[in-house]
């Protein structure tokens, strides 16, 4: 019995690395029965003979899984934007990172294509988010500009892409790569639209250990259902700032001698990071009312 990870699943295969070489593997009867699907990044065991693909005998327990793209044990999620073409959809990037900080996934924030910042976005948004306690990158994929400090921050861990469609996420992939394994640009979105039997999600080797899962970009994300009072705990700027006003039952929103908007006039969290806090709460509660209704 040998342990790996499954790396891709195609055609009814699983695709395990073990010690650095690729088995296929069909899982054993007990999985096909149930309703438990394996996924990339799942741990395994398998056993293998010479003559005949391995078996999956048994997959660990997940450290968590997402959704989208479908895929276990993620240790990390790099949220990409860019700076310009397309404008960066800075909710679509606050709801991915609630989202990852609900599930426990440390997520850092990418800003791509800072070659055609030229009003200085980039360092407003490093702001913003550094205030918050994200580590960001700014990066150029096409000027290969501080891809290798990004190359550093993905290194052993399992990496997984989210964010807006042509913000560069392939074109990041091929860079970190040093060669060409993803499509992008139009050609990526034609293959995507003819792809949706055999989508599958594959976890790609890293170099310099680790890996890296590259997602299509999503058009839209909503947060999953979550009480009121635990969105302000997946604001890490909100959550170094709280304490007394938390305790009493503060939303942030427009109690008086609040901690947070005190914070706010002083400039410690970003006027827009809050703004779309209170957005995200409206929205929150809308939900939680028709529910009940
Ligand atoms: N100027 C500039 N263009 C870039 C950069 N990175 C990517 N692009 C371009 O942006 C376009 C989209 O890039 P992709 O890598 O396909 O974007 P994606 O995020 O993978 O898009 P989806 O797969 O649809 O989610 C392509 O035309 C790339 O050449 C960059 O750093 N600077
Ligand atoms: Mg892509
Ligand atoms: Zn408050």
């Amino acid at each position: 019995m040998k342990e790996g990870i499954v790396v891709k699943s195609l055609g009814g295969f699983y695709y395990v690395e073990i010690d650095g070489e690729i088995i296929q593997t069909k899982p054993r009867g007990i999985f096909r029965k149930s309703e438990f699907i394996i996924l990339s990044g799942d741990r395994v065991k398998v056993t293998q003979d010479a003559f005949s693909d391995g078996t999956i005998e048994e997959v660990f327990e997940r450290k968590n899984v997402l959704v989208r793209p479908p895929v276990a044990n993620v240790d990390q999620v790099i949220v990409v934007v860019s700076v310009k073409a397309p404008q960066a959809d800075l909710m679509l990037l606050d709801k991915i990172l609630v989202m990852a900080h609900k599930k426990n996934i440390p997520a850092i924030v990418c800003i791509n294509k800072v070659d055609l910042d030229d009003h200085n976005l980039s360092l407003a948004l490093k702001k913003a988010y550094e205030l918050a306690d994200y580590k960001v990158m700014v990066v150029s994929a096409i000027e290969n500009h501080k891809i290798d400090d990004l190359k550093d921050i993905i290194k052993d861990k399992i990496n997984c892409f989210a964010g807006q469609s042509g913000v560069g996420k392939s074109t990041l992939l091929n860079a970190l790569m040093g060669k060409r394994v993803m499509e992008t640009g139009n050609i990526s979105k034609k293959i995507e639209r003819g792809k949706h039997t055999t989508r599958h999600v594959e976890l790609i080797k890293l170099a310099e250990g680790g890996y890296l899962v590259d997602t299509p970009g999503f058009t839209s994300f909503e947060i999953e259902d979550m009480e009121l009072e635990e969105l302000q705990d997946y604001f890490p700027e909100i959550i170094k700032v709280e304490d007394s006003c938390k305790f009493i039952g503060c939303s942030h929103i427009s109690e008086p001698h609040c901690k947070v908007k005190e914070a706010l006039d002083l400039g410690k969290i970003d006027q827009g990071r809050y703004e779309r806090y209170c957005s995200l709460y409206e929205f929150v509660k809308k939900v939680k009312s028709n529910r009940y209704r």
